[in-house]
C-alpha cells in the first residue's frame, strides 16, 4: 500500500508538514501542521495552515487525524485551527505526559494545567494500530529528541518526526529537557529496521550546504549514508557525536512560545481578565 503524501515546507522554521491520504475523496491525516508566529509582535497567522486547508478542499478529503510527532520546540502547531475548520482528532504519543510534567513545572503553569494528556483527543501507545479511512496506520514510539517522540507508519510511508533528518542532515538534537541520546539511538535503529524501501518523511530540513529543501528519503538511503547513524555507527559513537554537537547548539528561536502552546495541544494559555492570552518568558532558567 503506497498512500499519497503531499508535503508543505515552511521556510520560516524549516518544518515539513504532510497530508497523507488514499486519493481524492478519501480520508486524510495531517502531520505536524505549522501555525505562523511572529516573535516580535506576538502575532499568529495561518498562511501555512491555509495552504493545507486549500489542498484538503481541492482533493475533497475528510480530515480524520491531526498527528503530532512530538511537542515541537521550534514552531507552534496549527492543529486546533485545522480541527476547527475541517474536523479530525488531535493526537500525539503517550509520552507527552512526561513532557507536560517537565514543561508545566518549568513554566509554572499551575494546577489548572493538567499533565495527563487530556488536552489531546488521543494518546498513542507504542505499536498502536489505527485507521485513516481505508488506510491502515501504526504508531511507533521513537523517543530521544523528546520523551514523547512518535513516528507514524502508513503503508510504505513513515513520518519520522525529529529522529533523523535527510542523510546529509544527520539526526535530531537530544539536549532539550527529557532528551536522551541513548534513547534516540534505539529509536533510530527501530526505524532503520523497517523494510529497506520504506519511504521516510522527515519533519525538518535545514538545507545543509545551502542545497534546496528536501524531505523524502528511505531506510536504505539512511542506512547507507546518514552522517550520524549509517550502518556501522554503534551506540557509543553516536552518543559521543550527538553530545558533542548538542554542546554547540543555541535554543530554537521559538522554543519558549512553542512549548507553552504545544504542550496544551495547540491551545493558547487561558486568557487573562482583559481577554488576552499571554506567554511567559522565564528569566535565567533555561
Ligand atoms: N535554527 C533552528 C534550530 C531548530 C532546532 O534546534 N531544531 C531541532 C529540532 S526541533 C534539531 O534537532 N536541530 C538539529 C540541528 O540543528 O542540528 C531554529 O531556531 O528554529
Ligand atoms: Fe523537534
Amino acid at each position: 500500500m503506497a498512500p499519497l503524501v503531499e508535503p508543505f515546507y515552511d521556510p520560516a522554521t524549516a518544518t515539513v508538514s504532510y497530508v497523507v491520504h488514499g486519493g481524492a475523496g478519501s480520508a486524510c491525516a495531517v502531520i505536524d501542521p505549522v501555525l505562523d508566529f511572529d516573535q516580535r509582535s506576538g502575532r499568529t497567522a495561518t498562511a501555512q495552515a491555509d495552504r493545507i486547508l486549500a489542498y484538503i478542499a481541492a482533493q475533497r478529503l475528510a480530515l480524520a487525524w491531526l498527528l503530532e510527532t512530538h511537542v515541537h520546540a521550534d514552531h507552534l502547531t496549527a492543529a486546533p485551527y485545522l480541527k476547527a475548520r475541517a474536523g479530525g482528532r488531535i493526537a500525539i504519543g503517550a509520552g507527552v505526559v512526561a513532557v507536560q510534567r517537565t514543561f508545566g513545572a518549568l513554566f509554572n503553569a499551575g494546577a489548572a494545567f493538567r499533565a495527563d494528556g487530556s488536552q489531546f483527543d488521543h494518546l498513542f501507545a507504542d505499536g498502536e494500530s489505527f485507521a485513516i479511512g481505508d488506510l491502515a496506520a501504526r504508531a511507533l514510539a521513537t523517543p530521544g529528541h523528546t520523551p514523547d517522540g512518535v513516528s507514524y507508519l502508513v503503508g510504505d510511508a513513515a513520518f519520522i518526526g525529529d529522529t533523523m533528518f535527510m542523510p546529509d542532515g544527520g539526526t535530531a538534537r537530544c539536549d532539550f529537557p527529557g532528551g536522551d541520546a541513548r534513547l534516540l539511538y534505539a529509536s533510530l535503529r527501530r526505524i532503520l529496521d523497517l523494510p529497506s524501501a520504506t519511504r521516510l518523511f522527515v519533519c525538518h530540513d535545514y538545507q545543509p550546504g545551502g542545497r534546496a529543501p528536501s524531505w523524502q528519503t528511505s531506510v536504505a538511503a539512511q542506512r547507507a549514508a546518514n552522517i550520524h547513524v549509517r550502518d556501522g555507527v554503534d551506540e557509543a559513537a553516536f552518543v559521543a557525536l550527538r553530545t558533542e554537537r548538542d554542546r554547540g547548539l543555541a535554543p530554537p528561536v521559538l522554543l519558549i512560545p512553542a512549548v507553552q502552546v504545544n504542550m496544551r495541544a495547540g491551545a493558547l494559555p487561558p486568557a487573562e481578565a482583559n481577554g488576552v492570552s499571554y506567554l511567559k518568558l522565564p528569566v535565567d532558567l533555561l
